[in-house]
């Protein structure tokens, strides 16, 4: 039976394990194979006057990350990776690997982030990069976690749609039989009418797509969205769950992904605290005006050097609040005393925007009202509306971006890095 090579110690006198190959150092009379599995690395050492035939005539043809399964006895050797070898009785190549390699696994030549992603299963098996794959599940499964324990019900909206959510720029067109469809920009829409279903806590963690035409390094054409929907709850409610979330996700990271954090070489992993400060927008320009070149002015989008002003200024996490209505959806709810502002919110991390939310506007008249006031046609949102006739409580939510969560927990430069297979405008393949 096939023990993980993590296991193997020089305790058991012999093991069978099975993995890739790492390294093929001969060096005449002895040769060394390394073998790699998700769990680490063992030495095979073969001294070949002392070996059956069979191990030497594999040892011959096997390459460089080939599948390989080594049956043979264990022995402490100090000097070996976990200081224990493997003498193989039998050594079997279970899958040859061409040569030469598209990528280089043991990282000893650097390469471009397109050639890593070009050869993403390859890319993949580098300890570093799997680290990443493995803290984005901790991470995930911490969430979906707090979720269960705070009573949601997790939910599955669609994803082809016959109406834009956040605005009619960003949507891809695709062919639905004799109908105009696109894919889902949020499940917005829908996560609003689950609280006229009488469901008041869900959460849908699932794909959005975007059809941004900037290629940057923090933009994605499809993405993860973690999104929440939460009845008798206003803006500041949702604004409690979301950093507790930040906070349990790296927490859990924290403590169960030690080695992961090591392979990537973080040693200064700080879980942050909660509460995070609350920026008033027009507080947030001020700062920007100061720290930037360009022109900012009360009213306009905050701009990525915008961003990096205030959030140098803040230091850690902190939520924008008291956005100017204009600027933000139909569906978030102005205040009562100054309806120019609203009880939308973002979450920033220093680098960038991690989340955005809002209470949104439950009554139908004042909905109705304020989709007219963008310029939209409340027509078309019928099957929207509909559900604000039949008794809709007031509720508030959020989306936070999984993607830019973990890039920017582990420090990655391109949010690519945080996703296996990234789609943007160039990159469809594989
Ligand atoms: P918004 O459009 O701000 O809000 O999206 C929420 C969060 O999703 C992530 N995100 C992206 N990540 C990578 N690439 C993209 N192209 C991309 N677009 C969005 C970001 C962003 O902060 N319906 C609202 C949420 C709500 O109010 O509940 C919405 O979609 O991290």
């Amino acid at each position: 039976m096939r023990i993980p090579i993590n296991e193997v110690t020089p305790a058991i006198p012999s093991a069978e394990v099975c993995g890739w190959v790492h390294e093929v150092r001969d060096l005449g009379g002895l040769a060394f194979l390394l073998v790699r599995d998700r769990t680490g690395i063992i030495q095979v050492t073969i001294p070949k006057k002392k070996v059956p035939e069979p191990v030497l005539a594999a040892l011959k043809s096997v390459s460089r990350e080939s599948v390989v399964r080594v049956t043979g006895a264990v022995k402490a050797m100090e000097k070996a990776p976990g200081g224990r070898e493997l003498v193989p009785e039998s050594l079997v190549i279970v899958s040859l690997a061409e040569t030469p390699l598209p990528l280089d696994v043991s990282e000893k030549v650097p390469a471009e982030l397109d050639t890593r992603l070009d050869a993403r299963f390859l890319d993949v098996r580098r300890p570093r990069v799997a680290a990443v794959f493995e803290i984005r599940s901790a991470a995930m499964h911490a969430i979906h976690q707090y979720f269960h324990h705070e009573g949601f019900t997790a939910i599955t909206t669609p994803k082809i749609v016959a109406a834009a959510t956040e605005g009619g720029t960003e949507l891809f067109p695709i062919a639905y039989f004799d109908k105009e469809a696109f894919l889902n920009q949020s499940p917005q829409l829908y996560k609003q009418m689950m609280m006229a279903a009488g469901c008041e806590k869900v959460y849908e963690i699932g794909p959005i797509f975007r059809a941004e035409e900037h290629n940057t390094t923090k933009h994605l054409n499809e993405a993860t969205s973690i999104d929440i929907e939460v009845s008798f709850a206003d803006h500041t409610d949702v604004m409690r769950i979301l950093e507790e979330i930040i906070v349990k996700a790296y927490a859990y990271v924290y403590r169960s992904c030690p080695d992961q954090l090591a392979n990537l070489e973080i040693a200064d992993f700080a879980v942050p605290k909660a509460p995070f400060p609350r920026l008033p927008y027009a507080e947030a320009i001020e700062i920007a005006k100061k720290g930037i070149d360009e022109p900012i002015k009360y009213g306009d989008d905050i701009s990525p050097a915008a961003e990096r002003a205030i959030g140098a200024e803040m230091g850690g996490h902190y939520f924008i609040v008291d956005w100017p209505s204009e600027i933000r959806p139909y569906y978030a709810m102005h205040y009562e005393n100054d309806p120019s502002i609203c009880k939308a919110f973002d979450l920033m991390h220093p680098r960038m925007e991690l989340s955005s939310g809002a209470q949104r506007e439950h009554r139908y008249d004042k909905l109705v009202q304020q989709i007219s006031q963008k310029g939209l046609n409340p027509e078309s949102f019928e099957f929207y509306l509909r559900p604000f006739r039949y008794g809709m409580p007031p509720h508030a939510g959020w989306g936070l971006g999984a993607e830019r969560l973990v890039m920017t927990m582990l420090g990655l430069s391109n949010v690519r890095e945080a996703v296996l297979f990234p789609r943007d405008m160039h990159r469809l393949v594989p």
